[in-house]
């Protein structure tokens, strides 16, 4: 069903090393509050994976020198009718220092003690199977309250 609603394309991009993931806590927007990986929309003139790796460089500091592509979301809100299609993606391999900017306060946890609680709903659902390196796609539908998951499809791809 979700072919015929209007979709936005976003990009959510995780820089990982041996035991530890660098999180943001997103300072203003949408969703604000909330620890997430980096990201955003994707502009007109650039590839997904261009977005993604510019996002991670305007919200962190990192310069990812490789990506690789690890999960499709779809979410879907009570109360807007296009459809947030985000293109997943991990990086190990990244250059320069990590900064604080007017978007992200970055801060890096242990994969296996994630900050769940302060992160959206679904992320506990797919993340084991980023770190199991388990590509996934996923579609979430959520009330207009951006807290409440009211149906989920979770599958390994
Ligand atoms: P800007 O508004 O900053 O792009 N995003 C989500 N990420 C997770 N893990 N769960 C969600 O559940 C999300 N909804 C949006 C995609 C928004 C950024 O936030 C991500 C983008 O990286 C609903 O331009």
């Amino acid at each position: 069903e979700h072919q015929r609603l209007p979709h936005r394309l976003y990009t959510l991009i995780f820089p990982l090393d041996k035991t530890r993931v660098l999180l943001g806590m997103k300072k203003r927007g949408f969703g604000s509050n909330k620890f997430n990986g980096f990201g955003g929309k994707v502009e007109p003139n650039e590839s997904i994976e261009q977005g993604a790796i510019r996002e991670l460089r305007e919200e962190s500091g990192l310069c990812a020198q490789s990506v690789d592509k690890c999960g499709l979301l779809f979410f879907y809100f009570e109360d807007d009718p296009v459809v947030m299609e985000v293109h997943v993606f991990v990086t190990r391999e990244y250059v320069g220092d990590v900064q604080e900017t007017e978007e992200m306060r970055p801060q890096w946890f242990d994969i296996h003690d994630m900050p769940f609680k302060q992160m959206w709903a679904d992320d506990p659902r797919w993340w084991p199977y980023l770190l199991k390196g388990q590509n996934f796609a996923g579609q979430f539908w959520f009330k207009a309250d951006q807290v409440t998951i009211t149906h989920e499809k979770l599958r390994a791809l």
